[in-house]
């Protein structure tokens, strides 16, 4: 084995070399391939890929840069039952998270891992999550078997000789061993081991089970991390909005998955909002410290975005339009004859004919989709004209409102804020919304997703909303909480247009920040007071239209108090108090 590619910064850590020389004895890879970030090396990536069929180069006069991968049809999704919580007690992971003993599962890993490598390549990835420099960033390696790991960790996380730069000769680094072995469902696994700050993912190829920096290191191990040195690691897009007198005001939202985060990130305010400009930090995680000023910091530890496709078009996301047209790689998106690629929603009219995410022929008279519902666009953030230049500051962003919402099409007005954080902590902690795509199961259950980390916590649940509330006491200035739901419905319709239009609801957050709008108190929190919401420029949406998008049903809400239940009888021997004296304050309000 060598570490040529390093090029003339040999590598002199200890713990990597002896812990890539141990995988590679238990996985018996054909080779060893030490990645190092450089454009060659992913030309040379590239071209193997293509070579193997793993990528279809696509059209480069009007994607340069783009390719397609088709997973299994068996592996599209993240697998939420094949993910597990491996700490030392059940207690530990809490009753959320599929938990085995370290022990067990280390030992039915080291089985499937033996000799899973013959005949392929270990890649050996380093990457940072966050900014060069930053107190927050982390760095991992993930070993893995899949040249489309491999690119696409090059992507998504700043990968390559940073990641050594940063790292030095320290062992605090999170270990990623990643194989695809058959790519069989029932030998998949992605197992955290936070205690060891180690993830071991098999028997998948599919972006949020095998992508080790995002879900697994930057959301399960980062929260559990985050809870033992005092930080927060969140679900949530960040974006900058910048008002025409230059005022630059930063708000983190946290959705469940595929509910339009990366298009919120991304938003372009409507012509009554010359002037306005939405600025993207990130579009799916946030880490958050309290910083020297008594404000909370936020930085995205992610260089890259991996969106959902469908839905995506210049309407819903023109800067996501602009930014997958180069260096992206798609994943189980149909492919058009002219090598472009299509996704339903791309376009208001199909394509006569392309090939499907399966690879098989497509018309618009057939009966499946042309793309995956779940397929998705991997772009660097560094395509984004939006892209915030404080991106990069080590010490994050200064935060000044945190938003919750679910996806749900009853019940949920359209914005409120919560009283204070504590209130607002309970607000986020009994999100429910209904199930999407980008997991595996079934669609449009009503499930409760607290803080849109259900999928993502890496401890015991109640534990976070403990440390959630004891923030607090770090925060000086603490950022407004809201809530949000851009979906409910009438008579089958959305109420709210959404989309650019997101940015008047965005306008009165800010406001609300800035102590400039006035709001009337309700049961469930603060809403728009009067003339304090602007829809000057939208003919069709009336006042009336805002009252009926706003309303809070009583019957409703005390059906979804019981409901709420449900998850705190799950949670019951480590939910803090706090969560049922708020719970309480409603009923009462109610
Ligand atoms: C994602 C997800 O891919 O939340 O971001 O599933
Ligand atoms: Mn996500």
């Amino acid at each position: 084995m060598g570490n040529e590619s390093l090029g003339s910064r040999q590598l002199t850590n200890k713990g990597i070399l002896q812990w890539v020389d141990e995988t590679a004895a238990l996985c018996r890879p054909e080779k060893v391939f030490w990645c190092n970030g450089s454009e060659e090396e992913k030309q040379a990536l590239l071209k193997e890929a293509v070579a193997t069929g793993v990528l279809i180069e696509l059209n480069q006069k009007k994607l340069p840069g783009c390719y397609l991968h088709r997973s299994n049809p068996n592996d599209v999704a993240r697998a939420e039952p094949c993910t597990f919580i491996c700490t030392p007690t059940r207690d530990e992971a809490g009753p959320t998270n599929n938990w085995l003993p370290p022990r067990e599962m280390y030992s039915k890993l080291r089985k499937l891992c033996a000799g899973a490598m013959q005949g392929r390549t270990l890649y050996v990835v380093p990457y940072l999550m966050g900014p060069p420099g930053s107190p927050l960033a982390k760095v991992g390696i993930e070993i893995t078997d899949s040249v489309y790991v491999a690119l696409s960790m090059r992507t998504m996380t700043r990968m390559g000789r940073v990641a050594w730069e940063h790292l030095g000769d320290s062992d605090d680094f999170n270990r990623g061993l990643h194989t695809m072995l058959d790519v069989n469902p029932e030998r998949r696994y992605i197992a955290h081991f936070p205690q060891d700050n180690a993830v071991i993912s098999v028997g998948s190829n599919y972006g949020g089970n095998v992508l080790l920096g995002k879900k697994c290191l930057a959301l399960r191990i980062g929260s559990y991390l985050g809870r033992n040195e005092g930080w927060l690691a969140e679900h949530m897009l960040i974006l900058g909005v910048e008002s025409p007198s230059g005022e630059k005001t930063y708000v983190t939202a946290a959705f469940p998955s595929a509910c339009g985060k990366t298009n919120f990130a991304m938003l372009v305010p409507p012509p009554r909002f010359e002037g306005w400009k939405i600025w993207t930090v990130g579009d799916d995680i946030a880490w958050m410290k309290p910083g020297a000023d008594g404000r909370l910091y936020a930085i995205n530890p992610e260089a890259g975005y991996f969106g959902v496709a469908p839905g995506t078009n210049a309407k819903s996301n023109p800067n996501a339009m602009e930014i997958l047209r180069r260096d992206t790689i798609f994943t189980n998106v149909a492919l058009l004859p002219d090598g472009d690629v299509w996704w339903e929603g791309k376009t208001t009219e199909p394509p006569a004919e392309a090939i499907d995410w399966r690879g098989q022929r497509w018309t618009p008279d057939s009966k499946e989709k042309a793309a995956h519902p779940n397929s998705r666009f991997a772009s660097p953030m560094a395509n984004n004209p939006a892209l915030d230049p404080a991106v990069n500051d080590p010490q994050g962003v200064p935060v000044s409102a945190i938003i919750f919402g679910g996806r749900r099409a009853t019940t949920t007005p359209l914005v409120y804020q919560a009283f204070n954080w504590i209130h607002g902590v309970y607000v986020g902690a009994t999100i429910g919304s209904e199930t999407t795509a980008a997991a595996g199961g079934t669609v449009g259950q009503v499930r409760r997703d607290p803080m849109a980390m259900l999928p993502f916590c890496g401890y015991n649940m109640g534990d976070y909303f403990r440390h959630w509330l004891s923030m607090r006491k770090f925060i000086q200035h603490v950022p407004r909480i809201f809530h949000v739901n851009w979906f409910r419905k009438d008579a089958g319709e959305f109420l709210w247009p959404g989309f650019r239009d997101n940015m008047r609801v965005l306008k009165w957050i800010v406001d609300r920040c800035h102590g400039r709008a006035n709001a009337n108190e309700t049961p469930l929190g603060w809403v728009p007071g009067p003339n304090s919401f602007d829809l000057e420029g939208m003919p069709a949406f009336t006042p009336e239209r805002l009252a009926k998008a706003q309303t809070i049903d009583l019957d409703e809400w005390r059906r979804e108090l019981l409901s709420q239940d449900e998850l705190f009888m799950k949670l019951y021997a480590h939910l803090p108090k706090e969560m049922v004296f708020q719970r309480e304050l409603l009923v009462s309000r109610l």
